[in-house]
């Protein structure tokens, strides 16, 4: 039985570190490879935590069986108790204090370029394509009116969709993240997004997708019962796609249930 057991704790350690040098090659992590050009440096930052975390790990581990092991096979030994050692515990203070300090200053121009508003991309702050607004649960999405700006306030003319955000590719892109109830998260994996949307505040997201295609957008924030259902799709498509989409949701939304000519004619009269 006690081999069982040993087995057993050897197993897990085992196998998450099979798991992790696995994963790359697999897609475990992420839904292949990211759409967005800061996606991509995203992804090397998290290798790169990866790779310190399984070093630590996998030497944690041979250190700790080692111990294990040449303690069980000295029987002539009695146990001691020790204070402790000064030296061993100012390493094992301060290599992890360098290793964080060395991330949080490494990582800095990659949020930098995420976060902070000062360095969205050009014409990014200025026309953001649209407003996402969570609420429990689902994610409704407002565009300005074709050749318009989005305003702060809902505007008339602004056009509506629920659960379908589409994007145009090729440019950078910034839509305003809202909730209207509890808080959520927009979570888009494919571009490696993921912004909390709080009651109360206007958040700035950007990014710009490279590739056309339809990515999964979902809540990542339990944020109630129907928080399964909170699944919604990016569309990225060419500019000419996502202009013909805006102005069919225009059409669609001024559709007054009379052919064109007719809806004219009633207006005249
Ligand atoms: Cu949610």
């Amino acid at each position: 039985m006690r081999k069982f057991w040993c087995l057993f704790f050897m197993f897990w350690p085992i196998a998450a570190i099979v798991y992790s040098a696995m994963s790359p090659a697999y897609g475990w992590w992420f839904p292949g490879a990211s759409v967005t050009e800061l996606g991509q440096r995203i992804d090397n930052l998290f290798y790169l935590i990866l790779i310190i975390i399984t070093v630590v790990f996998i030497g944690t581990q041979v250190a700790l069986g080692y111990a294990l092991w040449k303690a069980a096979h000295n029987k002539d030994e009695k146990s001691h108790f020790s204070h402790g050692s000064h030296n061993l515990e100012v390493i094992w203070s301060v290599a992890p204090a360098v290793i964080l300090l060395f991330l949080a200053l490494y990582q800095m121009d990659v949020w930098r370029d995420f976060r902070v508003k000062a360095y969205f991309p050009e014409g990014t702050i200025e026309s953001p394509i649209a407003e996402v607004t969570a609420r429990q649960f689902e994610w409704r999405i407002r565009y300005p009116a074709p050749g318009k700006k989005l305003q702060l306030k809902p505007q008339p003319d602004d056009l509506y969709a629920v659960n379908d955000l589409h994007a145009p590719i090729g440019r950078a892109v910034m839509i305003q993240l809202r909730s209207e109830d509890v808080q959520h998260a927009f979570f888009l994996p494919h571009l490696r997004i993921k912004q909390d949307a709080i009651p109360g505040q206007v958040i700035p997201i950007w990014f710009k997708a490279e590739k056309k295609g339809l990515f999964e957008l979902l809540c990542a924030e339990l944020c109630g019962w129907g928080h399964y259902k909170m699944r919604a799709q990016l569309t990225a498509e060419r500019e000419v796609d996502f202009q013909d989409y805006l102005k069919k949701l225009q059409a669609d939304q001024n559709y007054d249930g009379f052919p064109a000519s007719d809806s004219v004619a009633k207006k005249e009269e």
